[in-house]
């Protein structure tokens, strides 16, 4: 054991330790549902057949997965240190070795139903690991092994293999880190997680979709919104997540009283329910940042007007529990609107990604100056002394849904047939609401679409149009008419700084 051969097996065997720690520790961060290991153990589980699983389950009971994921470490073990042997001899095969693991990872993400970018980091970020740690004690071996071989009577492996030793024992006390980030934080995801499986709240009821809200066109966006398909924006790689006992919302500032409030406080108070469309300033002309979902909560209104907002106060900044901030006109949160400390979202506790336990929702501003997720703290002011997270980055203090339409079938670019052609999608202006929608073809008369009902002005609306298309080339252009009496407005403005305007148009092939 005093020649660098006998080593580096262990090299290879730290490196995949490193390598599995941190991928272990990273899927944790993230909220990444399974580490790799775990998505590689479901795999194996999916496909095992049926008689060796019952036979798993009979030998081992409500162990068997414990079983199996220590299996799945035995193997790799084995398979960590015989890649290590691999890499002194040829350094590719022992790559190749690494890059096949993760591979077999990744195959076992893919195949998991919804698969996402951020499922992938943990695997890309642990063979990095893999490569890199091998690297580095590869080298202390090579230049051990230099000296052994050395003719050079006054060459002393004792220095070198010093090095190795130390880079070895740095390795070992980085996975013992990655394990323990990877606990940590897994079991705060996993507490906030149960905590949320197992409540129920009280008065939430399951959203029923209003009768008429359809057009009955397939491919038009689905009234409601699953929560698993709502668009996601936020600035938090590590979302919090906070277990309602320990979440208080602090309303202070220019209040007459200061309110503290537990969740267990706010959910006794009188619950209100609305279906309410939520869209991001940064939708593009056309672009799908946007849902519908049936949210319940609690009215501002009322927690507002007990801490009783001091004259001249127009705004109330909120933070979330990870520091994002947002600044809210005072009078959109306590007006006739249902803005809400919304707790659940299409009637299942609010999704972690999504805010929970407790988020703000307005109907008819934009997320990014209302829809607070993870919040924890309303500081009643002025916009004159408070700036926030966005506005800083040169968005408008002040973002109200603009009217937007947009054409959702035919997809742009389709090959239709001449003659009628059904078109579809859906208008919105929250808080003022849709009275119209037009369609026009090649810059001819708009014609009037049919709409679809909603429940509320706070709601997006499907409409219809049948057009009539001469064989070839045609443009198709969308645009709303609101409740107010304003038709959406075909001048063309970007995102910043508080939202894109212009009509939404497709290009279509008819063929005769
Ligand atoms: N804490 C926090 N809340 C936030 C944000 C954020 O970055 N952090 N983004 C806002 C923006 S810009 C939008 S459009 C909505 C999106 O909400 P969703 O991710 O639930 O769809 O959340 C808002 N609330
Ligand atoms: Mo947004």
């Amino acid at each position: 054991m005093r020649t660098s051969r006998a080593w580096w097996p262990l090299a290879g065997l730290l490196a995949g330790a490193v390598g599995l720690t941190v991928s272990y520790a990273a899927a944790a961060l993230l909220h990444v549902r399974d580490a790799p290991v775990v998505a590689v153990a479901e795999g194996i589980i999916a496909l095992t057949p049926g008689p060796v699983a019952t036979w798993a389950i009979d030998t081992f009971d409500t162990d068997d997965k414990a079983v199996l994921i220590l299996g799945i470490l035995v193997v790799l073990a084995v398979l960590f240190g015989w890649f290590g042997r691999l890499a002194h001899r040829r350094w590719s095969l022992a790559v190749t070795g690494y890059v096949a693991l993760a591979g077999i990872a990744l195959v076992a993400v893919l195949t998991k139903p919804t698969p996402s970018l951020t499922d992938l980091a943990p695997i890309v970020v642990g063979l990095l690991c893999w490569l890199v740690v091998l690297a580095v004690l590869a080298e202390w071996l090579r230049r051990w092994e230099l000296v052994e071989d050395s003719e050079d009577p006054a060459a002393e492996p004792m220095h070198t293999r010093r090095h190795f030793f130390l880079a070895a024992a740095a390795t070992a006390a980085v996975a013992s880190g990655g394990g323990l980030v990877g606990r940590v934080a897994g079991s705060a995801r996993r507490r906030a997680e149960q905590s949320r499986r197992l409540l129920r709240i009280e008065g939430v009821t399951a959203p029923a979709v209003p009768d008429g809200v359809s057009v009955g066109v397939e491919g038009v966006s689905a009234w409601q919104t699953a929560n698993d398909g709502f668009y996601l924006i936020d600035t938090a790689i590590i979302k919090p997540t906070i277990a309602p006992a320990d979440w208080e919302l602090r309303v202070h500032g220019m209040v007459e009283r200061e309110l503290r409030l537990s969740y267990a406080d706010l959910v006794r108070r009188e619950l209100t329910q609305e279906w309410i469309t939520l869209n991001c300033v940064s939708n593009e002309v056309g672009g799908d940042l946007i849902g519908n979902a049936w949210w319940s909560g609690v009215r501002l209104a009322g927690i507002l007007a007990e801490a009783g907002p001091a004259p001249g106060a127009d705004a109330v900044l909120q933070t979330s529990e990870d520091g994002w901030t947002c600044g809210t006109p005072l009078a959109a949160l306590m007006d006739d609107r249902n803005a809400m400390l919304a707790v659940a979202m299409n009637g299942e506790p609010l999704p972690i990604e999504h805010g929970f336990p407790v988020r703000t929702i307005v109907p008819g501003l934009y997320g990014y100056v209302s829809a607070c997720k993870w919040v924890v703290d309303l500081e009643v002011t002025r916009f004159d002394d408070i700036t926030a997270y966005w506005t800083d980055k040169g968005w408008s203090e002040l973002g109200p849904v603009k009217i937007a339409s947009k054409i959702e079938v035919p997809g742009d670019g389709a090959e239709v047939p001449a003659g009628e052609l059904v078109c579809a999608g859906v208008a919105w202006m929250q808080h003022t609401g849709i009275s119209a929608v037009e369609v026009q073809v090649d810059g001819g008369r708009w014609q009037r679409a049919t709409l679809a009902a909603s429940p509320s002005v706070d709601t997006w609306v499907q409409w219809r149009a049948v057009v009539d298309l001469e064989p070839g080339d045609h443009q198709i252009r969308v645009r709303a008419v609101g409740a107010d009496g304003h038709t959406q407005t075909g001048a063309v403005a970007d995102v910043v700084p508080d939202g894109a305007t212009g009509w939404h148009a497709i290009g279509v092939t008819a063929q005769s």
